[in-house]
């Protein structure tokens, strides 16, 4: 827009008519008082009336007077009005007609008052108008996450409560997971978190009543299952309801919890683990084997002989955590053997093969990914880190875990990060055969985690804001959240491209060496179509909750509004395409089509992390801070020693 110069004439001109010629100042009183409403009902105006009106006029003439002597040094008003698009300026004088007509406009609306804490003026208004409509909308967001909640648990306890998943089309109960009533105890603590008191009663006392005898009856677990999701529930129940501090603790609820006394999942949780301890004890190694038998027990590896790399190196914050509270050493010794044990071995920049040995305590194969089976092995190396850098007196140095970390996130900047094309999505790729073998554009949506746990590591689950405020982020720090922010967005486009709004469970990705053709996601509108191929095998979704949990804390460390409206738009598409009328959530067997072709299992982890990640993400960032706790993988928060968040802090105030 030009904005014209203003030039004498200018000044001349707009002044030169009659709406502004000079008039004595009594005259302009007198005219104003009676060309004003007042004048035309003043046949019915009283004697008091007219006194009022003179004194309005005697008012008028002071507020002049003053006015005029206040801003005399201003000789001109400039004023832009815009004219079919164009800005004009014109100009008003300030002859005491000017002023007068002023007075008799509508009263000047007042500077707002600066909020206490800063001078932003209209920002910090336009910012606080924004935060409450914010707040308002996130409650609404909260509300509907936590109804999807109950929806999928009703379904649960309708048709299959005690076992371990519900099978929602066909109505019925299945123990996938060894029959622990696995739904029940990943759920409890979302409950918990939801504020759901009645869910936590139903789950709460079935864990008191029910649980010690299928500890006692079942067969066969895979210990890291069963270490995520049910002795990490435990443990976090626990937590949550107050068990280490009497009262609901510092988590930031503001609920009162019913259900059994907290000891009770303590004492679960113990026995449950007395029970895993055999596949360390048992093993020749520090690595241990994968399956037992809770009932004898005893444990055994998987029936190829091997572990995966992920699941022997995602036990220790439970295992740790159980350490902390039984006052037992042996469950955080056994499992943190494990990873002293891991970082002894010869690695690749950091990065390890998929498969490990319990008999030979060696990696085994050269498959190098970051999907299933290596996963959490790169999460709990920057996770067990924070729980226990601050542990002090007793607690063992885990520097080393932070430096294992650090190297490999190296390793996967260096070695399996690519942009796709056209559009250039950041993605995680594979070296499925190894250091020496080529690069392989697949990416699990289980890679999906990686924005969330790149963030914390950056910041170490502060603000970016306050991280850098107190300079404890490097050069490497603000790389790492960069790379974690792009990766976040292809985990979204992941969904936005396919018809339902769902992600696949793999996606692979169009680079200059790969190509397949005819294998979109469906969505027309999404100008990502040609970066991400499906393939048809690839097409169903479990209900994961990776991307979820990243957005949750990405959001919580950035505030980049964006991801609330990303995650709203996943949970609607979970809304509109997995929610099945008679209760509970199903998997889908192709997100490409609609209606998208549906599959009869609700996984656990729909309830213990999808909806907690989607609800703690709309909510308020006091729940549960991301320095004071940090969720396993199966996302039940465990506490962080306090000292962790306060050791950082010192030993910057120290260096500088
Ligand atoms: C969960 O059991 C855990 O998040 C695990 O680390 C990976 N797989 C599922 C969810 O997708």
């Amino acid at each position: 827009m030009a904005v014209l110069p203003i030039t004498s004439h200018d000044l001349q001109s707009d002044y030169d008519n009659a709406k502004f010629r000079r008039r004595s100042l009594f005259k302009v009183i007198t005219q104003a008082v009676l060309t004003s409403n007042v004048r035309r009902n003043c046949g019915s105006c009283g004697v008091g009336k007219l006194l009022a009106l003179l004194m309005i006029a005697g008012l008028a003439f002071l507020t002049v007077a003053h006015t005029n002597s206040g801003i005399s040094a201003a000789s001109e008003i400039v004023q832009h009005i815009n004219v079919r698009g164009e800005e004009k300026v014109i100009t008003e004088g300030h002859g005491n007609a000017e002023l007068l007509k002023r007075f008799w406009r509508k009263p000047p609306r007042l500077p707002p008052r600066l909020p206490p804490r800063g001078k932003a003026g209209n920002n910090s208004l336009a910012a606080e108008a924004h935060n409450q409509q914010h707040i308002l909308g996130s409650a609404v967001r909260q509300n509907k996450v936590a109804e999807a909640f109950r929806h999928a648990w009703t379904g649960y306890k309708n048709y299959a409560m005690g076992s371990d998943e519900l099978m929602p089309l066909s109505k019925r109960g299945v123990d996938g997971l060894g029959g622990l009533g696995a739904t029940i105890v990943d759920s409890l603590d979302t409950a918990m978190i939801m504020g759901l008191n009645d869910i936590v009663q139903e789950a709460g006392y079935w864990i008191e009543k029910k649980l010690p005898e299928r500890l006692n009856e079942k067969g066969q677990v895979n210990l890291f299952e069963t270490t995520i999701r049910v002795l990490g529930g435990l443990l976090s129940a626990y937590c949550l309801s107050g068990g280490e501090n009497e009262t609901t603790g510092d988590w930031g609820s503001r609920t009162k919890l019913d259900g059994p006394n907290p000891a009770i999942y303590l004492e679960r949780a113990q026995d449950l683990a007395d029970r895993l301890m055999v596949a360390f004890t048992s093993s020749p190694t520090p690595i241990p084997y994968s399956d037992v038998i809770l009932q004898e027990r005893s444990a055994h590896p998987a029936p190829d002989g091997l572990s995966s790399t992920s699941e022997v190196s995602s036990l220790q914050l439970e295992f740790w955590y159980l350490s902390k509270l039984s006052g037992n050493p042996k469950y955080g010794d056994a499992a943190m053997h494990v990873l002293e044990h891991l970082k002894t071995l010869p690695k690749f920049e950091g990065l390890v093969p998929i498969y490990i040995s319990p008999h030979s305590g060696h990696f085994s194969g050269q498959n190098i990914r970051l999907g299933s089976r290596g996963d959490s092995y790169y999460e709990y190396l920057v996770k067990v880190w924070l729980q226990q850098r601050g542990a002090g007196h007793g607690g063992s140095d885990v520097s080393y875990l932070r430096e294992m970390y650090d190297e490999a996130i190296k390793g996967v900047k260096n070695r399996l990060i690519q942009k796709s094309i056209p559009k250039g999505l950041v993605f995680v790729g594979e070296l499925p055969a190894g250091k020496d073998g080529s690069f392989y554009p697949k990416m699990d949506h289980l890679v999906c985690f990686l924005p969330g746990t790149l963030a914390l590591g950056a910041t170490r689950g502060l603000t970016k804001q306050r991280a850098m405020e107190e300079g404890l982020m490097t050069i490497e720090d603000i790389e790492n959240l960069k790379l974690a922010e792009d990766i976040m967005k292809t985990c979204y486009e992941m969904y936005s491209v396919t018809t339902t709004g769902l992600a696949p469970e793999i996606a692979h990705f169009h680079t200059q060496k790969f190509y397949e053709d005819g294998l979109q996601g469906g969505n027309k509108s999404s100008e990502f179509l040609d970066d991400i191929i499906i393939r048809y095998a690839d097409r169903h979704n479990l209900l994961r909750p990776e991307t979820a949990e990243s957005l949750f804390v990405l959001h919580r460390i950035t505030q980049d509004p964006k991801y609330l409206e990303w995650g709203w738009q996943i949970f609607q598409a979970f809304e509109s395409h997995t929610k099945v009328d008679s209760g509970g959530y199903s998997s889908l067997n192709d997100v490409t089509v609609l209606p998208p072709p549906r599959r009869d299992k609700m996984e656990t982890f729909f309830l213990g992390e999808t909806l907690k990640y989607l609800y703690l993400l709309f909510g308020d960032s006091n729940v549960l801070p991301l320095d004071k706790f940090v969720f396993n993988t199966e996302a039940h928060p465990l506490p962080i020693s306090r000292k962790g968040a306060e050791n950082d802090l010192t030993s910057q105030t120290q260096a500088s």
